[in-house]
């Protein structure tokens, strides 16, 4: 143990703030790392390219190409990623083998993901959580899955959705762990629709039937509202509260993806008035800039927020964590670490805050007192406490020439 730890250490409990305490805490919140920043969201079905309204920009070389490639590059920035963490997957990143072009999404099984489950226990994560994927595929008609008109197509990605939580029970089964699912679809307009009811009523069926039945046991589901994307600026059907309204009604849970309110408005706002309401709720750690652009998450002041509301409201076992990020302009692997790492450096920053002595100077309405602590806490030695958290997981800050190693040998000779 570093002397500057045990200084920093001391420094804290003068503030009343309990260290080992903290690092134990942030050492069991799980964390689900996305598989997709590795390939730029293309996943291994065939899709070639990124549609429904989400956009990876930047085309810095040594993108994984094929499953392997992705597999092995994720271990590797796993490696470098301290705490728990689970993986998340999403059903385009299936192993087709012989099925390749002979069946479609609707027909996905668990044996299509068996690999996942090798690699996930060889590498080292508590669980596995599943996305069906309703995007970037022939069957989205006119920009519409589940909410669309026609019947064939609704059909088709319902099919889909129940052959996702079907999956998701066999990989929650495998892992020993629910697996936690989170059902995005991009359907929306670009232009102002005329009908904005029809569309709602088909998506608000379309989840009764995909949820008939799924395996409660073994499957968490959650719906993930958004404002728009890139193309479907005017509409979009699933919105904050058609899913907030449908998921309280149906039992599920609600997703809060970062980058998917209007500009001024922050998730870290939203979890308070979710937690009432809901006995879990989960996240999609992300950053937005001007829009919803999926930039590597940093420690910022949004981040950190978020993390202090999981945090002082005692909700960390009931708030479920995943990152939603793809960066292609950098070097993918550090983009994993970097997003990863800042959360984590979140959650230690957030038990590291004087939330009790805040929390009773607000009651107290002494808000001057609350500021002057509030600005003084910001300054206390985060940094040693965060070296020494990284120590005890065999880990160092400075990782970045170990990846640029990995670059060098690996990433820069695909060509
Ligand atoms: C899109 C949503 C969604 C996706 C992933 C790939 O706006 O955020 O969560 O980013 O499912
Ligand atoms: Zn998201």
């Amino acid at each position: 143990m570093s002397n500057r730890f045990l200084e920093a250490k001391e420094i804290y409990a003068r503030e009343g703030i309990d260290v080992e305490k903290a690092l134990e805490a942030v050492k069991k919140i799980p964390v689900s790392i996305h598989c997709w920043q590795g390939d730029d969201v293309l996943g291994f079905d065939g899709s070639g390219s990124l549609e429904g309204g989400i956009q990876t920009t930047g085309n810095y070389p040594g993108r994984a190409r094929t499953p392997e490639e992705l597999m092995a590059d994720l271990a590797y920035a796993a490696k470098m990623m301290p705490g728990t963490k689970r993986l998340n997957l999403h059903a385009s990143y299936a192993f087709l083998g012989e099925d390749k072009g002979k069946i479609d999404r609707d027909q996905y099984t668990y044996k299509h993901f068996k690999p996942w489950v090798d690699f996930a226990k060889k590498s080292g994560f508590a669980g596995i959580d599943f996305n069906p994927t309703f995007f970037a595929h022939p069957r989205v008609k006119d920009n519409l899955t589940l909410s669309s008109p026609d019947e064939e197509t609704r059909k088709f990605w319902v099919a889909h959705g129940r052959a996702s939580l079907a999956i998701a029970a066999e990989l929650g089964k495998a892992m020993g762990s629910p697996c936690f699912v989170n059902i995005w679809i991009p359907d929306g307009y670009k232009d102002i629709p005329s009908d904005r009811l029809g569309p709602r009523l088909r998506l608000k069926k379309s989840l009764d039937e995909m949820l008939e039945g799924y395996d409660k046991e073994w499957v968490i589901p959650a719906v993930e509202s958004k404002v728009f994307g890139i193309g479907l600026e005017s509409f979009t059907v699933g919105s904050s509260e058609f899913y907030q309204n449908y998921a309280a009604r149906a039992g599920i849970l609600c997703l809060m993806d970062m980058g998917h309110y209007h500009p001024t408005e922050v998730v870290s706002e939203k979890i308070s008035a979710l937690l009432p309401f809901y006995p879990k709720l989960a996240l999609h750690v992300s950053r937005p800039v001007r829009w919803d652009s999926d930039h590597v998450v940093i420690l910022n002041d949004e981040l950190k927020e978020l993390a202090k509301e999981i945090v002082r409201n005692d909700a960390a076992e009931r708030v479920i964590i995943g990152l939603d990020f793809f960066d292609a302009s950098i070097n993918r692997i550090s983009a994993w670490v970097t997003g990863q790492r800042s959360m984590e450096k979140a959650l230690l920053y957030a038990f590291l805050q004087p939330n009790e002595k805040a929390k009773k100077l607000q009651d107290e309405a002494d808000f001057t007192a609350l500021m002057v602590l509030q600005e003084h806490a910001k300054l206390l030695p985060f940094g040693d406490i965060w070296d020494e958290f990284l120590a005890r997981e065999g880990l160092k800050e400075d990782y970045l020439p170990e990846i640029l190693g990995y670059e060098k040998e690996v990433l820069s000779r695909r060509k």
